[in-house]
């Protein structure tokens, strides 16, 4: 299957298993079973279901044929060159495809001038109106390409603005861009492109980034530091007739061994390889070239040789357009697709099948303690009623007074829960404290400032490690808040359970790991970033501006996902305290109305008792529901759309947990 067939099912799914999870959610709330937890959770699974992003970005050298490869795998039905390619640099702008539907078809470009604000591209993406829009007519293929046309576009500016643009470094003299005869440097016009069509990859959740040739100076820092380490994958490119050269390889180092992990989701692709099909060497000439160009860069690359996949983009683009299979197939673009269908969206339905298998785990959990409630408070009524056969006005009488003893004394624990909760909430508040905007951006000020010292550059390595042990104390320290908050809960839980019959169960405490695991790599990405000869642009002032804000950029992504994880599970504890609480008092209120209309002969005792019989049948279909409807679920996230060899052990084992 190609990659965008795959995707295109990924797609498929995920809408489907959007909505199924949208009608569990009215299931439970007809049935009441939805609490604030169960319905945060419910939603937060069906955005991310919905919502998940997909981000492909391809980097090389300039013109290695990244802009033809995409266009290549993603637009040859628009039967035409969509992105611009051509000989020489081309790309000027990091160029980014998807598409969102709130949003007009359109290319939205930030002027290059806005480098000289230190706000990073993060914050622009909230600001549309410094963006330049044009609309893009899909069904016109050919006003699409000429608008794409412009994330070619160039300025000319003296070497004072080249240099306060970052495109001019003196520290670095022999990587400046050449300067014309009239004394002006040529540099882009825009600083990021964001295309926004609804083509039918993009609407399900595809990001494609183009880049411009990465030797470029001024490249920034978010870029390397912050938007391909995000990529789901990396595709890196060279051409078959150039080799490896060393440009090639100080882009290789520079973005894309940063993260050490995650080896499967880089791809490297050997470009143009029709440059080696020649009239006068046969077939198998021309395969032993391609073959010993595949063993040399991935020996050079540290690649296992399957993971160097040799290509043609612009025949395989030709061969498209204009359905000629033979040279399809000889343009070898379809082997370079199935290894992206595979380890990419391999990778990443993985991921988030075991997120859902684990949501929906949850979520069963919580509504089943719910009903085992209303089970249990209806086991009371049945003896307490039963009891009351044959019984007289006198022993009717005094349980009615006993179960209003037992309501004040339930009324009791309303001081001990309120008591809980705000234990609960102080320490949680230290927790946010840790964790918020605040500290963050105080560590990040002081990074900036350690930075902007003069003769840093012995003590980066310093300075970030301080920054970054300060940012993994703050985790640890939350971490250790969370362990206290999991204990507090569980033992004044079982305290509540024990005198009041209630039956709590303190939610599983956020794990800390994966976020202290995001900070290191981030941390490393910056280290080998600034290893790499950009040491020296720290003199300048705007650059550890930029290079902060891309970090803060980053970290502020960790931070708000930790914290949101707290909160939930806060939530998940407080409502279902709220929830029990209710679900006793109405016990209380149901168990002495019986009595009262029993007492007056309004209805009989075997009609009651009847009654609470077909109450628990309701609740055993119920029960019986929930477990169908779950395992449902479970079942789609496993067998429909992928075969049991693709899902690896650790999801297995998940699915059948949550079944
Ligand atoms: N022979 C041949 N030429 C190719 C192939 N792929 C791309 N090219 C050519 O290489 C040149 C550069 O291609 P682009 O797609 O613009 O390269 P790029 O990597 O996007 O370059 P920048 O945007 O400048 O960084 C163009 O003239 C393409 O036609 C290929 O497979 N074979
Ligand atoms: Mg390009």
């Amino acid at each position: 299957m190609s990659f965008n067939q795959k995707f295109d099912q990924h797609g498929i799914w995920r809408r489907e298993f959007a909505l199924r999870l949208r009608l569990l959610a009215e299931w439970m709330k007809d049935h009441d079973l939805l609490d604030a937890a169960v319905e945060e959770r419910l939603h937060r699974l069906e955005l991310q279901v919905r919502s998940d992003k997909v981000m492909v970005a391809f980097v090389a050298e300039v013109s290695r044929g990244k802009s033809e490869l995409i266009n290549a795998i993603f637009f040859a039905g628009y039967g035409r060159r969509i992105m611009p390619a051509s000989a020489g640099r081309t790309t000027m702008c990091p160029t980014e495809l998807g598409y969102d539907a709130d949003v007009p078809q359109c290319l939205r470009l930030l002027p290059i001038e806005t480098r000289l604000q230190t706000q990073a591209l993060m914050e622009w993406r909230m600001v549309p109106e410094k963006w330049t829009r044009v609309d893009l007519d899909v069904n016109d293929p050919a006003q699409l390409a000429r608008a794409l046309e412009k994330v070619a576009e160039v300025r000319h500016v003296n070497q004072e603005e080249a240099r306060a643009l970052g495109f001019w470094h003196d520290e670095n003299p022999d990587d400046n861009p050449p300067v014309r005869a009239d004394g002006l440097i040529e540099v882009p016009r825009w600083r990021h492109a964001l295309i926004n069509i609804a083509h039918p990859l993009l609407k399900q959740g595809l990001v494609i980034l183009d880049t411009p040739g990465l030797n470029a100076i001024g490249a920034e820092p978010e870029l390397t530091v912050s938007l391909i380490p995000q990529a789901h994958a990396a595709i890196f490119i060279l051409a078959a007739d150039t080799g490896v050269t060393k440009s090639d390889l100080a882009i290789w180092r520079e973005h894309l061994i940063t993260e050490g992990d995650g080896c499967e989701s880089r791809l490297v692709v050997l470009n143009k390889i029709d440059t080696l099909w020649d009239a006068l060497s046969t077939p198998e000439q021309v395969q032993m070239q391609i073959d010993r160009q595949v063993a040399t860069t991935a020996e050079i690359l540290g690649l296992p040789r399957s993971q160097v996949i040799p290509v043609s983009a612009q025949k395989g683009l030709v061969a498209k357009v204009t359905g000629d299979q033979a040279l399809l197939q000889a343009s070898r673009l379809p082997a370079l697709e199935l290894a992206l269908a595979g380890g990419v969206m391999g990778q990443r339905q993985k991921i988030l099948r075991a997120a859902v298998a684990d949501g929906i785990r949850e979520l069963k959990a919580e509504a089943e303690r719910a009903m085992h409630i209303r089970r249990r408070d209806l086991a009371e009524q049945m003896i307490e009623l039963r009891g009351l056969r044959g019984k007289n006005v006198s022993v009717i009488h005094h349980m009615r007074s006993r179960i209003e003893q037992e309501r004040a004394e339930f009324d009791t624990s309303g001081a001990k829960i309120h008591a809980i909760r705000s234990v609960h909430l102080k320490l949680l508040r230290e927790v946010f404290n840790l964790l918020g905007t605040p500290t963050l951006r105080a560590e990040l000020a002081e990074l900036t400032h350690a930075l902007k010292q003069p003769g840093i550059k012995l003590g980066v390595k310093k300075a970030y490690g301080q920054t970054f042990s300060r940012l993994r104390e703050s985790l640890q320290k939350s971490r250790i808040l969370g362990g206290e908050i999991q204990s507090m809960l569980t033992a004044s839980f079982r305290q509540l359970n024990a005198e009041f019959s209630f039956s709590l169960q303190a939610p599983k405490e956020p794990d800390f790991t994966r976020y202290e695991r995001d900070l290191e790599s981030i941390q490393r990405s910056h280290l080998q970033y600034l290893g790499l000869g950009n040491m020296l642009k720290l003199s300048q002032p705007e650059f550890c501006d930029r290079l902060v804000r891309a970090l803060a950029t980053r970290l502020r992504v960790v931070y708000e996902s930790a914290l949101s994880e707290v909160e939930l599970w806060n939530k998940s504890a407080s409502s279902q305290l709220d929830v029990q609480l209710r679900e006793r008092r109405r016990n209380f209120s149901r168990r002495l109305e019986a009595i009262e209309r029993i007492r007056e002969a309004a209805s009989g005792l075997n009609e009651r008792i009847a009654e609470i019989a077909a109450q628990e049948n309701v609740l055993n279909e119920l029960d019986a529901k929930l477990a169908e409807l779950t395992s449902h679920l479970v079942g789609e996230l496993s067998l429909r759309f992928f075969p049991a060899d693709e899902t690896d052990a650790t999801v297995r084992a998940a699915l059948t947990e949550a079944a």
